[in-house]
């Protein structure tokens, strides 16, 4: 889709958008009559029950609403856009696939030549590009991502055994990371002009965010998860970094398909959490030079770090955000 021009203003960008992809005009009318704000990549993002979206994601997520059927052995990867979706993607999918693609015959694995966004592709992106219902790649199982709340998932998902998997990150790196990446694609895809930091900041902490506010977005998982244990498991970046292999062994006990003790002792476990790191895929040449569907690869890599906040926050900054996590968190038993 071309870039809208910041000139523009949101009802043309809109007609424009809906326009080139035949939407439907009720639809158009519904998403224009929603309450507003600036965007981040587009003119306006749009506040839908509560979550903010960009337009062509709310019309996406509308359809796969509508439209998608889950299926028991489903597997949906649920974030928060920059809280690690790429890197979930790569160890689930080497975990779930570990048996077609041994991580010992690495010459012939999948993600040494194509981005885990390719291989794992986001649902409501491809509910928005496509009219007919998109294809999700099944190797032993259907593998999607969404950024969806648990609210706005299609309602098959609740209703069927299909396994949801979330993955939060501590919000001081997520909204320095969210604003590399609009960033990078505003001025050198889009050729708009760069959002100062402070402004970004101070817009995430409203919470009008891309499917924001982030207390909203992962409280419901997090209570879910509690409720549910079976349903959805509730993982933390700073947790895989800090021991990969452990998380490794959740997911896949949570997936039922847990290691076997010769797996254990040749190293597999190791293996996929190797292959999977930010220094061995951000290195790999698909992701240096490679394009997705959509945007360069290497837009998905920059420090992959704990802590690089501290490079980009005042103090006053990070009080701020840290408040708002302590009140919007408290009595969840949910920290970050
Ligand atoms: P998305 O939600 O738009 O798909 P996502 O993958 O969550 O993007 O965001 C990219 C972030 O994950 C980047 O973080 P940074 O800006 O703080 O560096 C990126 O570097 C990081 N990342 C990508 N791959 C990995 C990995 N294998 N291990 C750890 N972090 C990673």
């Amino acid at each position: 889709m071309a870039a809208p021009s910041d000139s523009k203003t949101s009802n043309s960008f809109m007609h424009q958008f809906l326009q080139e992809n035949s939407y439907p005009e009720e639809l158009r009318e519904s998403i224009i009559s929603l309450p507003k704000e600036e965007g981040w990549l587009a003119p306006h993002i749009y506040n839908y029950k509560g979550f903010w979206f960009d337009p062509q994601f709310l019309y996406g997520a509308l359809r796969c609403q509508q439209h998608f059927q889950a299926q028991h052995s489903d597997i949906i990867l649920c974030t928060l856009p920059k809280c690690g979706t790429t890197w979930l993607k790569a160890l689930v999918f080497a975990l779930t696939t570990r048996k077609q693609f041994p991580v010992s015959q690495l010459e012939t694995h999948p993600l040494l030549t194509t981005s885990p966004q390719d291989l794992i592709r986001n649902m409501e992106f491809c509910y928005a590009r496509q009219n007919s219902s998109p294809d999700f790649p099944t190797m032993n199982n259907r593998l999607m991502s969404t950024h969806l709340p648990l609210e706005l998932l299609p309602k098959s998902v609740g209703e069927s055994k299909c396994k949801l998997i979330y993955l939060c990150r501590n919000q001081k790196d997520t909204v320095v990371s969210f604003w590399h990446f609009i960033n990078k694609v505003r001025v050198e895809l889009h050729g708009q002009e760069a959002i100062p930091f402070p402004e970004a900041f101070d817009r995430y902490c409203r919470g009008a965010s891309s499917f924001g506010p982030f207390w909203d977005h992962m409280l419901g998982y997090w209570k879910e998860s509690l409720e549910s244990p079976r349903k959805v498991l509730f993982l933390k970046y700073e947790e895989i970094k800090e021991e990969p292999e452990v998380h490794l062994r959740r997911m896949a006990a949570f997936l039922e398909c847990p290691f076997s003790e010769e797996e254990e002792e040749s190293g597999v476990v190791g293996g996929i959490s190797r292959l999977c790191s930010f220094e061995s895929l951000s290195n790999l040449e698909v992701n240096k030079t490679g394009k997705s569907s959509h945007r360069p690869n290497n837009v998905y890599f920059r420090k992959g770090k704990v802590g690089d906040w501290r490079n980009h926050l005042t103090d006053e900054m990070a009080t701020r955000l840290d408040q708002i996590v302590e009140e919007k968190f408290k009595g969840t038993g949910l920290k970050l």
